[in-house]
């Protein structure tokens, strides 16, 4: 496959947690993507609902809102052969419960809680990786 690249962000549910952020980072070592730039660091309501614009309209949104901005996240660049792909599937599904279900072995089946607190972000192609990297790493 194509050499791509993709954002990546652990969300404030686990990126307070060392041991987490370490396991989530050797998945990703271990699925062959490579961090190319990692940035710590606590996103205003203003920049997380920029991020999220697409679900401006869900009745989830104020809420994902304040949860995104409640501490540090962690941003990283990845790439590799099919990162786009590569980091969705090692991601697992958005709910961290089906997460369980379908992709056990996921990042979120294991760090995840629910569907809001699903421990990692990761863009859905690669328009949106362009966007949601430019955003994120000025
Ligand atoms: O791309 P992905 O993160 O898997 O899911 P999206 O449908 O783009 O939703 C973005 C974000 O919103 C999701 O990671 C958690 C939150 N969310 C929620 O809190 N409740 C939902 N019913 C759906 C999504
Ligand atoms: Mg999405």
């Amino acid at each position: 496959g194509a050499t791509e690249r993709t954002f990546a962000m652990l969300k404030p549910d686990v990126a307070k947690d060392s041991a987490t952020v370490n396991g989530i980072k050797a998945m990703i070592d271990g699925a062959g993507l490579t961090i190319e730039r990692e940035e710590r660091c606590r996103l205003s309501r203003r920049q997380c609902e920029t991020f999220y614009a697409e679900h401006a309209e869900r009745s989830f949104f104020p809420d994902l809102v304040r949860f995104m901005s409640s501490g540090p996240v962690i941003k990283l660049e990845l790439s590799g052969s099919d990162a786009v792909k590569r980091w969705r599937t090692l991601l697992g599904p958005t709910n961290s419960a089906v997460a369980r279900e379908k992709a056990p072995k996921s990042v979120r089946a294991l760090f995840g809680t629910d569907q809001q607190r699903n421990a990692a972000h990761g863009s859905d192609g690669v328009e949106s990786a362009k966007r949601e990297l430019s955003l994120m790493f000025k």
